[in-house]
Formats: C-alpha cells, sequence, structure tokens
C-alpha cells in the first residue's frame, strides 16, 4: 500500500472522494436519538413516514401548525405556499433534525430548519411571511427579517451546510441506492479486503483472548457473542448471549448496546473476561461493566451465571455511551466512557467531561486483580486523582466526549517503541474528528475544545485547560462525520504497513493512517486507497461495507475491520475483513514451520505464530518452482512429513525461506503468497 511510499496520485484521491462525499451523513432527531420507522403512517410528513423521527401525535401536532399557517393566508397563496409551509414544518422529523436546526453544534434550536440557498430563495415570501408570524416567537422573527428574502436565507444557514434541506434527502437517495459498498480502482500500493464473516448484525467488537488458540471472539451490538475458530468457522452456540438483557433497538445509529469486551491477560489460567453493554429502558439507561468466568464445561462459552457487575453509571441520554474496554501493560483494566449524551456536552457547569466528579466523558482505569472479594475492584495506588476530595479515583484521564474505539500499541516487535501506548479516536461534535494518545492524568479538553479548536468559549481560557492535551490528529466534518478508532499495526503480514495507525470514519468510509515522525514530534495522516479488481482478486477485493463500525486484531496482531451498509441492528449486513496488503513491497522471507493436526503455524524471531490450513504450505512447496522470479532456499532439516499435535514449535528446524530476488514486487511473487496465507516476513 501507499502508506510507506506516499505513492496514491491526486487523481485516484480525488475520485475516491468524489464517491465518498455523496455518502449519507449522520441521522439524529431533536431528541439525540437515532431516528426511527414510526409505529403508524404519518399524515402530513409522509415523506418520514418510513425512516424519521416523528411519532403520529408529533405528525398531528404539526398538522394543526400547518392548517394554522394555512388559514392565515389568502386563498390564492395557500395554493402556492402549502407545499412550501409542510416542507418546512416537517423536518422536524427529518433523519437529520439535530443537524438541521444546528441542534447538533450549536445546543441551541434554530427557529427554522437550514435551507439551502437555492431552494430559500425560490420560496414566495409572503409563505415565509406566514410561516414566521404563526410559529416563531415575536423576538426570534425580528431577527429572521422576513421583508428581506436574502437576509432570511442567510439567517436560516447552519454551522454544517452539508445537512441543508432538500439537498441532504437528495444525497441520502442517492447514497441508498449505489453506497452499498466502496469500490476501489487503485493499484498495488492500496489495500485489499478478505471477506472473512458475513451477515452480521452491527458487529462492534473483535478480540483474541490471548490464551494462544487464536480464537476470535465476534460481538454484536445486540449482544450476542460468538467463538470462530483460526480458519473463520463459526461455532453455532453463542459464547456469550446477553441479548435480552441488553438495551438496544433496531434504530438505525443507535448507540447502545454490547459495547465492547476484554479478556483478562491470564485468561488462559483464570477464565475471566469483562463486558460493557448498555442495560435499562429509554427512561433510565445505564451501561454496565461485568465480570463474566468461561464455564467449566466448555471453554467455548462464558458461564451465563457467573457474572459480577463492577460498576453501572446512568447514562442521561441514548447517545455517547463510549463502550471500549482493555488491559493496559500495567495489567489495569481501561474503560472508556462517554459524555453521557445529547450535544455538547450540556451537563452542569462545565459538562461531565471537565466534571471530576462523574466518570462520563473518561479514561476509567481500576485493579481486578485484588485479593478481597468484597468489593468488585480496588483503585491503583498510582491513579492520578486517588486522594483528591470530590474527585471520582477511578479517574485516569478526562475531557473526552465518546471514544469510539480506543486500542493498546503492542510496540515494535524488535525494539519494543510504542509498547503500551493507548490510542483513541474521540468522536467530535460539529466540526472535528480526532486521535489523542492517552496519558495519565491527561484533560483531553471536552468540552472546552473540539479538537484544537475552542468549543465553549466560557472554558477554554481557564486556567484548568492551560495543560491540556491536544490530539495528535483532527480532521474535519468535510472528511469525514464519525471517527472509528483503530490499531497500531504490529501484524507479520505486512511490513509496509508496520509502525502506522489505522483508523477509519463511520460515516465517509474513508480509512486512514497515521505515522509518526519522532524527529518532528509530529503524526502524518493520509488516505488509505482501495485497490481495484487487478489488485484485490485470488480471495481478495477491493471492496466493502461503507460504515465503519470497528476494528479489531488477532493475536498475531493481524487487522480486521468490521463494517455494514446499514447501521442497524436488525440488518444483517455487517462483514468482517482482513486488511490485506497486495503488495508486500519489501524484501519477503517467508519462515514456515510446522506444528498441530490440523492447522499450522509460522513464526520467527520477530513474530508471533499465525494459524493457517496446512495444505497451503504445500501448495507453496508445490509452486516454488515455478516461479523464476523468486528464490527458494529450503532449510536444511525441512520436513514435509511433520505432524505433531499441540503448540507450535520454533525450534525444529522445518523452516523453508522464500526470498524474492531484486527490489520490485512481482506480481506473480505478490498471487503466489496470496495463495498462501500463512508466513511470517522478515526484511
Ligand atoms: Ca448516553
Ligand atoms: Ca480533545
Amino acid at each position: 500500500m501507499s502508506l510507506a511510499c506516499g505513492s496514491i496520485s491526486l487523481a485516484l484521491l480525488a475520485v475516491i472522494f468524489a464517491l465518498l462525499m455523496t455518502v449519507n451523513g449522520h441521522p439524529q432527531c431533536l431528541d439525540f436519538m437515532p431516528p426511527f420507522e414510526p409505529a403508524e403512517p404519518l399524515s402530513l410528513c409522509q415523506e418520514y413516514s418510513k425512516f424519521g423521527c416523528c411519532t403520529r401525535e408529533q405528525d398531528y401536532e404539526l398538522r394543526k401548525q400547518f392548517d394554522e399557517i394555512l388559514r392565515s393566508l389568502p386563498q390564492n397563496s395557500r395554493t402556492v405556499c402549502e407545499k412550501h409551509v409542510m416542507n418546512i414544518l416537517c423536518q422536524e422529523c427529518s433523519p437529520y433534525a439535530s443537524h438541521l436546526y444546528d441542534l447538533e453544534t450549536t445546543q441551541v434550536k434554530k427557529p427554522l430548519p437550514g435551507l439551502c440557498p437555492k431552494y430559500c430563495s425560490s420560496i414566495p415570501s409572503e409563505c415565509i411571511n406566514a410561516l414566521l408570524s404563526t410559529t416563531i416567537d415575536p423576538s426570534v422573527r425580528k431577527t429572521l427579517s422576513p421583508s428581506d428574502p436574502k437576509t432570511f436565507c442567510e439567517s436560516t444557514k447552519i454551522t454544517d451546510m452539508d445537512y441543508c434541506y432538500p439537498d441532504i434527502i437528495t444525497n441520502e437517495k442517492f447514497s441508498n441506492d449505489i453506497q452499498k459498498s466502496i469500490q476501489g480502482t487503485g493499484g498495488a500500493e492500496c489495500l485489499c479486503f478478505k471477506q472473512l464473516v458475513v451477515g452480521l448484525r452491527n458487529p462492534t467488537v473483535l478480540v483474541h483472548a490471548g490464551d494462544g488458540t487464536h480464537r476470535i471472539f465476534i460481538g454484536e451490538q445486540y449482544g450476542k457473542v460468538h467463538v470462530y475458530l483460526p480458519d473463520f468457522s463459526k461455532i453455532d452456540t453463542p459464547f456469550l448471549d446477553l441479548s435480552k438483557n441488553i438495551l438496544t433497538s433496531t434504530r438505525r445509529g443507535d448507540e447502545r448496546g454490547f459495547l465492547g469486551m476484554a479478556f483478562h491477560p491470564d485468561f488462559k489460567q483464570n477464565g475471566r473476561l469483562f463486558v460493557y453493554y448498555s442495560i435499562g429502558d429509554d427512561k433510565h439507561q445505564k451501561i454496565r461493566i461485568s465480570e463474566f468466568r468461561i464455564a467449566s464445561h466448555d471453554p467455548n462459552q462464558v458461564d451465563r451465571a457467573s457474572e459480577k457487575v463492577l460498576l453501572e453509571l446512568d447514562e442521561p441520554a441514548g447517545n455517547h455511551n463510549g463502550g471500549q474496554l482493555l488491559f493496559g501493560t500495567d495489567g489495569y483494566l481501561y474503560a472508556f466512557t462517554g459524555d453521557g449524551g445529547k450535544a455538547g456536552d450540556p451537563w452542569g457547569k462545565r459538562g461531565n467531561g471537565q466534571n471530576l466528579s462523574s466518570l462520563l466523558g473518561k479514561v476509567i482505569r481500576i485493579d481486578i486483580n485484588h485479593p478481597d472479594d468484597s468489593v468488585p475492584y480496588v483503585i491503583p495506588r498510582d491513579n492520578p486523582f486517588v486522594g483528591q476530595p470530590n474527585v471520582r479515583p477511578e479517574i485516569y484521564a478526562y475531557g473526552q466526549r465518546n471514544s469510539w474505539r480506543c486500542s493498546v500499541d503492542r510496540g515494535d516487535p524488535v525494539t519494543g517503541e510504542g509498547r503500551g501506548r493507548i490510542f483513541c479516536g474521540d468522536v467530535g461534535q460539529g466540526k472535528w474528528e480526532e486521535v489523542d494518545i492517552i496519558k495519565k492524568g491527561g484533560n483531553y479538553g471536552w468540552r472546552a475544545f473540539e479538537g484544537f479548536e475552542c468549543f465553549d468559549k466560557k472554558l477554554c481560557n481557564t486556567p484548568e485547560l492551560a495543560n491540556h492535551i491536544p490530539p495528535i490528529h483532527v480532521y474535519s466534518h468535510s472528511v469525514g462525520k464519525s471517527i472509528t478508532g483503530g490499531y497500531m499495526y504490529r501484524g507479520c503480514l505486512y511490513p509496509n504497513m508496520r509502525g502506522q495507525y489505522i483508523y477509519g470514519d463511520f460515516w465517509t468510509g474513508l480509512i486512514f493512517s497515521l505515522t509518526e515522525d519522532a524527529k518532528k514530534g509530529a503524526w502524518n495522516n493520509k488516505v488509505i486507497c482501495v485497490g481495484g479488481d487487478d489488485t484485490c482478486n485470488n480471495g481478495v477485493r477491493g471492496l466493502y461495507a461503507p460504515n465503519i463500525l470497528s476494528f479489531g486484531e488477532d493475536e498475531a496482531g493481524e487487522l480486521y475491520m468490521l463494517s455494514t451498509d446499514y447501521a442497524s441492528t436488525s440488518h444483517e449486513g455487517g462483514v468482517v475483513y482482513r486488511l490485506v496488503d497486495p503488495s508486500r513491497n519489501a524484501q519477503v522471507w517467508l519462515h514456515i514451520s510446522f506444528c498441530s493436526c490440523a492447522s499450522c503455524y509460522v513464526s520467527s524471531g520477530l513474530c508471533e505464530d499465525i494459524s493457517c490450513p496446512a495444505e497451503k504450505v504445500r501448495l507453496l512447496q508445490s509452486q516454488k518452482s515455478r516461479n523464476d522470479k523468486t528464490v527458494i532456499e529450503q532449510g536444511p532439516s525441512l520436513n514435509h512429513d511433520t505432524t505433531l499435535c499441540g503448540r507450535p514449535k520454533t525450534d525444529l528446524g522445518t523452516v523453508t525461506s522464500v526470498r524474492r530476488a531484486g527490489t520490485h514486487a512481482p506480481a506473480r511473487l505478490s498471487r503466489l503468497i496470496l495463495n498462501v496465507t500463512i508466513y511470517t516476513v522478515q526484511f
């Protein structure tokens, strides 16, 4: 891929952007809940009968306003104005209402929705006058200058005009028709996707247990987790089923549900794991962090009765529930909460993010390895705020809005550099998406700051914010509208990707990478391009579902992306992909060692074991002589017949080395390697 060599052409980028910028924005109602399908069809705002923000009752209230406005008009104006009045009133039912009324960015609902200039200038002034005089408070009405259409249209402008009416609707229709997937057109410098699991209902979690089994655990937002074996075959009985206890809905974009899972670092010995999910009902919502244990009779099932609740937090609104759980390299459990919800963190004088007596908008760090069974956890002694009055001692860092996906850097496999850093994607309000590296005691700025920008003028110049930690990177809402944090790639398969923090955007489907320039103390961001059919073939494709829900990592450090084409828990469009670099543009050595009955593992000094079907190894060996551009060196004690049950052994001496001659990646070698999913690559 281009990330390391920077060879994406501008033209290609332009094509990608042209494709992506047409995708849908972020649906959200005025109550900050996701839109829904009303139980009964609407009578006035029929446009939103299938998907919107109004119930039949709300629609009826709008109908009353509508009738009143029409009554105030002379007969001949009624026909002219009817459609416009309806259009404007009905935007309260739009699935984008919180954006259309600028509530998402300013926390104040504008009296009228954002109208696109072209449409606004076409509305006769008598209609505007009637609308304003009937529905708008007289003091506000003055500022809207109904007498002057130009000023009026100016006054309906909203912060993000991507959402203005009616263009947002055409965008949405457009995207619903064609934006089922993102199809790449790039070359070998781009990325491909190996589709591994389909038919998932909003997959939010992909984790491994770190126990040497190379199993993959995939959690779906509605509350079920399944085990997948290293070849991605699924064990049908769920690993964990919380679907009856969980709070979520089928509303597209609902942020509640099964949100996080982490295995204890000593899971292999103690069978302990931790989950983060929503409970309650729409009026009393909470997040819960619980511990479970593996069932004694089946290593592929959780003992459902073993649940021990560690923490429950009240969630004042349906959105911004955080959800990441992970273990740091210090052995402590970290949880990442959201600010509670609505828009602009309106909770209290300083918002939840800056309020240290609340656990919302925080990074929490707790010790679950303690001998006292009477408490669910204890506070690590070196937590930064221990002993301070009115401060929750669980807090490790604060000022986060809604971290959606954080991860621990495994560190460079040789030097260990970077090990233990925690990266987070923190979802922005109306303007900036950001990436943070979490430090102990750090204040990440929200709601005083959004990205680098002052958001709350009363707060951002106060002494408490003077030393807040800015993001390592931001991108604006012209690029994407909701970040999904990823992983620092430290895997074996794709040397070009190493040292890159790979992440994405939920709404535009763009995938990015950040590379550190340690000398300059800077992070360089790139859009990752997607390969076309010529590049992505032979089991991989340059195609993926556009709504990026999450990323995951397997035991070997390979990266996975979880996405869907319609983010509802009732829609079975969720897919898990492995990220594949088709070029692997480096001198390549393959070290293969055989192992267990069903699978083989690859290992070397650099990388951990990777599993793959054993027959693929034979394939490599049978093809080797046909690739004249490849030098094959057979290790001195290669033994084709070695079959060992149990753990892979790296000291068997059963090593085949394949070295590419020359410095460019011949397509045939790429293809050869694609056939063989197992190897370890060294420079
Ligand atoms: Ca919430
Ligand atoms: Ca921040």
